[in-house]
């Protein structure tokens, strides 16, 4: 079995449908560890008994605080890192130790709407269809290798706020189902785009 490391901020909903599904056997992987930025997802990972390192950013350089993060991974040696939900730009030098290994969902239709705020871009904009995309983690925040998207439809009712809401099960089950087909040698990454075999 694949071991993974999950890296989160604050939300849960994304680190909650994996435990789960992993949980179930419905992801047939071992998540060897959570790593967050914050505390607030310890007693979960308490919950489903996995090891959960709080590695705080404040008051700290971004090469101090990602020498920190990979301390706690290493350890574990993952052959994948999820990012799920982990709100922090990673560096040149992050990205080159885990090359093609690291997942992140973005809660976007990319390449529509990159970057912090997406849900209020897409409020904004007037659009009539919200997404969520998981890629590799290059450079290029946003930028990478794209594994899968999924997208629902909106309308003039919905504040940023309800698109937020709505659109928190499209990101789960987009970065669900990108992971299971990583975990299963399903992806293979061809320049900047992939194949699913
Ligand atoms: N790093 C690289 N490439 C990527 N990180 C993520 C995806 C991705 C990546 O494709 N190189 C929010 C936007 C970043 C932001 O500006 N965050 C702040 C910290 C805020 C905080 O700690 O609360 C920052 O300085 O990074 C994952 C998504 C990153 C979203």
């Amino acid at each position: 079995r694949k071991r993974v490391v999950i890296m989160v901020t604050k939300e849960a909903h994304c680190l909650g449908d994996i435990l789960v599904k992993a949980f179930d056997g419905t992801l047939d992987i071992d998540i060897a560890a959570i790593v967050g930025n914050y505390d607030h997802l310890g007693s979960l990972a308490e919950k489903f008994d996995i090891p959960f390192h709080h590695v705080c950013h404040e008051g700290l350089s971004r090469e101090e605080h990602e020498a920190k993060l990979q301390d706690a991974i290493d350890q574990y040696s993952p052959d994948y890192i999820v990012l799920a939900k982990f709100m922090r730009i990673l560096t040149p030098s992050f990205v080159a130790k885990y090359p093609s290994k690291i997942i992140n969902i973005h809660h976007s239709f990319l390449p529509a709407f990159i970057g912090a705020k997406p849900y209020q871009q897409a409020f904004e904009r007037g659009v009539k269809i919200i997404g969520a995309t998981a890629h590799f983690v290059t450079n290029d925040l946003d930028e990478g290798p794209i594994i899968t998207q999924n997208v629902i439809p909106v309308d003039h009712n919905f504040s940023a706020a309800d698109m937020a809401r709505a659109g928190r099960d499209v990101e789960k089950s987009v970065l669900s189902k990108a992971l299971g087909l990583v975990i299963d040698d399903r992806v293979f990454v061809y320049g900047n785009r992939t194949v699913i075999l």
